[in-house]
């Protein structure tokens, strides 16, 4: 099992001025960051970046929200990174998140959902490439 997931912190967070609250947890929950940026996804970027949901009916209104404004993209380190960082962040749709999770305490909606976390770490290794050159994972 790999100790390394990817994060992005996501518009609705940044707009609504959570990041600083949302990378504080991150590490006070014991994740080191391995790297860090704040960039903005094209719309063409953010279509790449989910590609595997591009079926879905949600596809269009993804990509149009993340390439809305600003992100913080991130690799994490931590023992079971993937899953422990799972359980931190909460279900998809923050009504159905546990209390305290940064999903129950951030997001917006279903859509908006303050924060991304990898599902796999095969998925992990992918994003963070996406995003990341070797040379900048310390
Ligand atoms: P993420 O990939 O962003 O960490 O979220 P996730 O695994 O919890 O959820 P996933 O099924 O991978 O969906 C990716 C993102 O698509 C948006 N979404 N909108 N309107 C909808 O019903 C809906 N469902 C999903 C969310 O931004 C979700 O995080
Ligand atoms: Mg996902």
């Amino acid at each position: 099992m790999s100790n390394r997931t990817f994060t992005m912190i996501k518009p609705d967070a940044m707009k609504n001025g959570h990041a600083g609250a949302i990378l504080d947890r991150i590490i006070k929950e014991g994740f080191r960051v391995v790297a860090l940026k704040m960039t903005k996804l094209s719309e063409e970027k953010a279509g790449e970046f989910y590609a595997i949901h591009r079926e879905r009916p949600f596809f269009g209104e993804l990509v149009e929200f993340m390439s809305s404004g600003p992100i913080i993209a991130a690799i994490l380190e931590k023992e079971n990174a993937v899953s422990s960082f799972r359980t931190l962040i909460g279900a998809t749709n923050p009504a159905n998140a546990d209390e305290g999770t940064i999903r129950k305490l951030f997001a917006t909606s279903v859509g908006e959902n303050a924060v991304h976390g990898s599902d796999s770490d095969e998925n992990a290794a992918i994003e963070g490439a996406f995003f990341f050159s070797g040379l900048e994972q310390i």
